[in-house]
């Protein structure tokens, strides 16, 4: 039995010359997984990863002839390439079994179009299993699997509810042999890892951030850390020099947190580490555990550096902490990377201002900007299905005027404006070099170096003359 587990494209279905690559610092965790769970039922299984491995048009037709199976992974902001994906690949073997499953699935709960199975829950059990009974034709047989959606004789089935790990320390491991680590540990397109690992330590969130998805199925569970750093023993004893914990907050249990990092530094287990925190769990106690075990880069989601937006978004946490965590991890030598969402219905020039001099104001290494969706699964896209702005079929909303936000195209603008305030700025690579050279990191010197010069090639020289900081700053003040 043959299985093509396949990762659509953020960048439109295409290949060779007309293929776009996607890069990306961190393996396909969850694939990655779903890859083992066939590997153990019997399925020799190709991982195609669309958005960092080209392939010609020819090679694509023989992997969809030889596969009995195609098995998607789906994120909504490639669902309708994913769409594009499913109905080449049936075109091309109409007889081919497809089974849909990942994050946009466990969102929407939805069954994906044209597939003969949507998968939701989580898939390193049961995925192996339900896919052999699909090429079988034991429809009975898929009955027994929660979670599922699946055409018999012409209709479509629903079983029990969505397939949730419950001991997280018993499931098997992911199949990390299935991709080639060296295509991914790219930040901006930039190199900054020749081998780099991706890890869960737990999954699901307590908070409830109104604008995330990562509820319903995901209710928090978290593995033992003695088991966390067995694994991490044998992704640094395979040479892995990177390692991403792909979660959703890896803090939300402080001690626990310290304990796995107390435990990699007592193993004395050398390897950099990236990990996405909540600003209101830097205490200097886990910072300082931080830094002994080796993390690189703190992920940070601040979301605003306006309290009154936070509190829109019934975030749990302060301005004032966000700036605490990005000082402390300045002085300690830890990389930080914010993220921030525009486009709250509230949102007027005063915050979009008060947010720029935030982050400008502050130690943060690197920035990216999101326009505020309403996704189907977070409690701001129930409000507004019920308010009646949202109809229940529209899965991914962009913020704008039905919401009282901005009309896209500005928000567009104010990203772009926020990209400009937070880059080109002399003083931030200065800092970034004295900071490097203090904590001897050569690699994100490099990657600097790349990056700036990228970045001044994106931005015309007007745009460098004109948009400097200080002069934005100006230009909005009233
Ligand atoms: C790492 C990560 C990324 C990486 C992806 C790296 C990679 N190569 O995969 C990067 C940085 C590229 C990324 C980008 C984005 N991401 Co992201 N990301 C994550 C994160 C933090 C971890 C993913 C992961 O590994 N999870 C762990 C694994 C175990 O879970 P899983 O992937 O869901 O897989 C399980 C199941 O879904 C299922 N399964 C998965 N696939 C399949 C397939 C089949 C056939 C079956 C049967 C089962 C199955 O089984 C798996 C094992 O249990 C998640 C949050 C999270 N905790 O999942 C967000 C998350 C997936 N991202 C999200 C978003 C919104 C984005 C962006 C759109 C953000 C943005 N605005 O730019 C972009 C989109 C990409 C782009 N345009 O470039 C959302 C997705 C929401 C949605 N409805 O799709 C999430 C859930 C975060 C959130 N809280 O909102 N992301
Ligand atoms: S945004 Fe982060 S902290 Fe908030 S609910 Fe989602 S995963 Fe949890």
């Amino acid at each position: 039995m043959n299985a093509l587990l396949l990762i659509p494209s953020f960048c439109g279905h295409r290949f060779g010359s007309e293929w776009k690559r996607n890069s990306t610092i961190s393996p396909p965790l969850g694939v990655l997984y779903v890859g083992g769970a066939l590997e153990r039922a019997g399925f020799q299984v190709r991982l195609l990863d669309m958005n960092v491995e080209c392939t010609e048009r020819e090679e694509f037709l023989a992997l969809v002839r030889r596969a009995d199976l195609a098995a998607i992974s789906i994120m909504s902001a490639n669902r309708s390439v994913a769409q594009e994906l499913l109905e080449d690949v049936r075109a091309i073997k109409p007889t081919i079994k497809i089974i849909c499953g990942g994050p946009h699935i466990n969102c929407t709960m939805k069954p994906f179009p044209g597939a003969d199975a949507t998968f939701m829950g989580e898939g390193e059990v049961a995925a192996g299993e339900i896919c052999r009974h699909l090429l079988s034709g034991e429809s009975a047989r898929l009955r027994e699997f929660g979670g599922l959606y699946y055409r018999d004789n012409g209709t479509t089935v629903k079983t029990g509810p969505p397939i949730v790990i419950r001991d997280l320390d018993r499931s098997p491991r992911p199949a990390r042999h299935l991709i080639d680590p060296a295509r991914y540990g790219e930040l901006f397109g930039v190199r900054v890892s020749r081998r780099v690992a991706a890890i869960d330590t737990s999954r699901g969130c307590p908070y409830k951030c109104n604008f995330c998805v990562r509820r319903g199925v995901y209710r928090y569970r978290h593995r033992a850390p003695a088991e966390v750093v067995d694994e991490i023993e044998q992704i640094v004893a395979a040479g892995h020099d990177l390692l991403v914990f792909n979660e959703d907050n890896f803090t939300a249990l402080p001690q626990r947190a310290i304990a796995i990092l107390r435990q990699i530094t007592r193993r004395r287990l050398k390897i950099r580490i990236m990990m996405q925190i909540r600003v209101d769990a830097a205490t200097p106690e886990f910072m300082a555990a931080c830094k002994v075990a080796g993390v690189w880069t703190l992920i940070m989601g601040i979301e605003s550096g306006s309290q009154s937006i936070l509190d829109y978004y019934e975030k749990g946490t302060t301005v004032q902490q966000a700036s605490e965590a990005i000082h402390t991890a300045e002085k300690l030598g830890i990389f930080t990377y914010g993220f921030f969402i525009l486009g709250a219905p509230p949102e007027r020039h005063s915050h979009f201002r008060e947010n720029i001099r935030f982050f400008t104001g502050v130690p943060l290494d690197f920035v990216g900007f999101n326009i505020l969706d309403y996704q189907a699964g977070s409690r701001l896209w129930a409000q507004q299905v019920r308010a009646g702005r949202i109809n229940r079929e529209e899965l991914v909303v962009p913020a704008g005027p039905r919401f009282g936000a901005l009309p896209y195209p500005e928000l567009e603008d104010r990203l772009r404006q926020s990209y400009r305030a937070f880059y080109l700025r002399p003083q931030l690579y200065w800092r970034l070099l004295k900071k490097c050279w203090r904590v001897r990191d050569f690699t994100l010197m490099t990657f600097l170096i790349r990056f700036s010069l990228k970045l001044l090639g994106r931005f015309s020289p007007f745009a460098l003359a004109e948009k400097l900081p200080d002069r934005l700053l100006a230009e909005v003040q009233p």
